[in-house]
């Protein structure tokens, strides 16, 4: 835990701090909740009433006929979507009255959220208004990559929240509190666990830590959550004793199908398992001459009799290359793999794929395998922990990025459409898609190390519930609901946000380019970190040029993957945007860009310009002072100074790197090393 913020942290509470509004015309006396609506709401109710408005309403049966009041109820009408409501304000002889009508009890609840965000952002209350809403996708996930030691794989903000030496629920009062938080953004499952599943992980699936993990499923189920586990592929050998995890072993099959009982008798809503599979030294069914959809099929077709699903994860490549080979693609790997599989697998298997070919680097193309895969349930994996972005120490903003994502132009059934709308595609025989964020949490007293990483967290919630919202409304409801009304924060705030990701991507990765990192942690600049690695992770940079070609015509052939227009847009330098030019091409540093410059040059430039570009953050944030909480003020204040340091050391790191290659001079004569 940060010890630089104590635990009575205004960040604590997040965008769920309900300040006292100065005055309101709504002055709810009664709170009638009908049956089935579920305790969550009537409390999330009074409790935010009283925060935000000074009134905590009595619970009545029904209303009484005078005086404010809100009532809950649930009518399947009120919104054609589960997790749907209606909000209804209205003024009737004298009397304000507020009616949140769920399509469900899960819709009772985020209505109930949406109106308190509503009361929030100080909606206008002097007017009658109706709102409707529902979650567009219906997975909405979010996976930790957490240890049972408590530790993070890629955790950037403390240590685990659900386990700690050993332990599982070891702080059930904050594991409530993250319930509620990720709840009130539409979250509606949580994978606890590391994909990467170790021994001690393993045995999850046995009584003694299905006691402990069904405490977790008890405080998750009050908020709509449902629990997930990563599993170990070989779980029938580690676990079950069985000489074989061959998912067409009977015995096998027979392990899968007893477990998943086991599973649920003591997590009736259990939600299903997580699977890296034949990924990175994981063990699969490539082990045994199988195919991916024979090893999702085993476990799925255990969890089916409980509703049960798999997600299965596409980030499957070769991760022992010889970089000598300029023939292997990485990037090909995950369509080469999954692309020929599509509507092989049963239902209740959802497929995961990375929002770019590679993983999470800062600038990516969007995915190939997004219009490949029109019979499998979909899920877009996005990265929230910063591990290429900055690690919550340099602020970045992800929603635009993701933006960019859903909304690029793919074919779905022959006609045009986005990522966002496939991701909210439900389809014939039960098919479903949705997203999952690796979480940015840990039990720091902010939850995401850095104040502003928040925001991210926020916004990935906010997309997964409807991909169609715009950045700047999300970043307004943000800074809003986390800061309040103050015309400087809100405006201050919001331009850092949106312009924190192309500061970063200005003085790191350029033109595309990614993995220039320190290998291993993956933070701070390394130009050949990754470079003669087995990873398959290349620039290629010589004294001529760098990029890598990945055109039809005498590259990797990657290009091919993406229907067209893309196909043909990529595989010129002189159609593909210029951000991602060093990915598909190989290129000279005289090569000129649309500006004019060369791409030496460029590279130059944006990197003295992002670096320069921190000390604007800075002076932004120093106009704040005095407008935030103290504390935050300051942790956020000491975190960008380290971004300053971070953006020096990766501008100079990266320029005379480049200078030293290319041997060409840098035009405005700055200095190199
Ligand atoms: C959990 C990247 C990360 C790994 C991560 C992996 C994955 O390679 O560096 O930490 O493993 O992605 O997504 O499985």
């Amino acid at each position: 835990m940060n010890p630089l913020l104590s635990l009575d942290s205004p960040m604590y509470s997040a965008w769920l701090t309900y300040r006292r509004r100065k005055s309101t015309p709504f002055y709810p006396r009664f709170l009638v909740v009908e049956n089935g609506v579920g305790e969550t709401a009537a409390t999330e109710l009074r409790e935010g009433l009283f925060n935000l408005l000074g009134a905590r309403p009595v619970l009545v049966p029904e209303d009484p006929g005078s005086g404010d009041g809100v009532v809950v109820d649930g009518d399947p009408s009120a919104s054609v979507q589960a997790g749907g409501y209606r909000i209804q304000y209205e003024r009737n002889d004298g009397r304000w009255l507020a009616r949140i009508t769920g399509h469900d009890a899960l819709g009772c609840l985020y209505g109930s959220f949406a109106f308190l965000s509503q009361l929030q952002q100080r909606q206008d209350l002097s007017v009658p208004f109706i709102v409707e809403d529902w979650p567009r996708m219906s997975l909405r996930m979010l996976d930790h990559w957490d240890n049972l030691d408590g530790t993070i794989e890629r955790g950037y903000a403390g240590s685990s929240i659900f386990f700690r030496d050993g332990m599982i629920d070891p702080d059930p009062s904050r594991l409530t509190d993250y319930a509620r938080l990720v709840a009130s953004i539409g979250i509606n499952a949580v994978c606890i666990n590391n994909v990467n599943v170790h021994e001690p992980e393993t045995r999850f699936l046995a009584p003694p830590y299905l006691e402990r993990l069904r405490s977790v499923a008890n405080r998750f189920r009050a908020y709509g959550l449902h629990l997930y586990l990563s599993v170990n592929f070989a779980s029938p050998m580690i676990l079950g004793g069985l000489l074989t995890a061959d998912p067409l072993d009977p015995t096998v099959a027979m392990w899968w199908q007893t477990t998943a009982e086991r599973v649920y008798s003591y997590i009736p809503n259990f939600g299903g398992f997580v699977v890296k599979a034949d990924s990175e030294f994981r063990p699969g069914p490539f082990t045994y001459g199988r195919s991916h959809v024979d090893g999702a099929s085993v476990i799925a077709n255990a969890l089916a009799p409980f509703h049960g699903t798999v997600v299965w994860r596409c980030f499957v490549y070769n991760a022992q290359q010889d970089w000598r080979d300029k023939k292997i693609d990485r990037a090909r790997a995950a369509y080469e793999f999954f692309q020929p599989l599509d509507g092989r697998f049963p239902s209740n298997v959802f497929l995961q794929v990375k929002n770019g070919p590679m993983d999470f680097q800062v600038r990516e193309p969007v995915s190939p395998l997004m219009g490949a895969l029109p019979k499998t349930s979909l899920l877009m994996e996005v990265q929230i922990t910063q591990e290429y972005t900055g690690q919550q120490r340099d602020l970045f903003y992800l929603v635009p990025f993701w933006k960019e994502v859903l909304d690029f132009t793919i074919l779905g059934h022959g006609e045009a459409t986005t990522v966002g709308h496939r991701l909210m595609q439900v389809g014939p025989d039960e098919m479903r898609s949705g997203m999952v964020g690796v979480a940015n949490v840990g039990d720091d007293p902010d939850w995401t190390g850095h104040p502003l990483a928040q925001a991210n967290l926020y916004g990935f919630g906010r997309l997964a519930w409807n991909p169609q919202l715009s950045e700047p409304e999300i970043t307004r409801e943000w800074v809003a609901r986390t800061f309040g009304w103050d015309i400087l924060v809100n405006k201050t705030l919001e331009t850092m946000l949106t312009a924190s990701g192309q500061i970063y991507e200005a003085y790191t990765a350029p033109l595309g380019v990614g993995w220039m990192v320190n290998p291993g942690h993956h933070y701070g600049p390394n130009v050949d970190g990754y470079e003669y690695s087995q990873w398959g992770t290349y620039h290629y940079a010589d004294s001529q040029g760098m990029g890598v070609d990945r055109t039809r015509t005498t590259g990797t052939g990657y290009v091919a993957q993406y229907q067209q227009p893309w196909r043909d847009i990529f595989e010129s330098p002189a159609t593909c945007p210029e951000s991602l030019l060093l990915f598909f091409h190989h290129v000279p540093y005289t090569h000129r860009l649309q500006s004019g410059k060369t791409v030496i040059q460029h590279i130059y430039d944006s990197h003295f310009e992002g670096a320069a570009n921190v000390d604007w953050l800075i002076s932004q944030w120093d106009l704040l002072k005095g407008h935030i909480d103290i504390a935050v003020w300051n942790r956020v204040f000491q975190r960008l100074q380290q971004q300053r340091v971070n953006a020096r050391e990766w501008c100079d790191v990266v320029t005379t790197y480049f200078w030293r290659k290319s041997g060409i001079p840098d035009r405005r004569g700055r200095l190199f090393y």
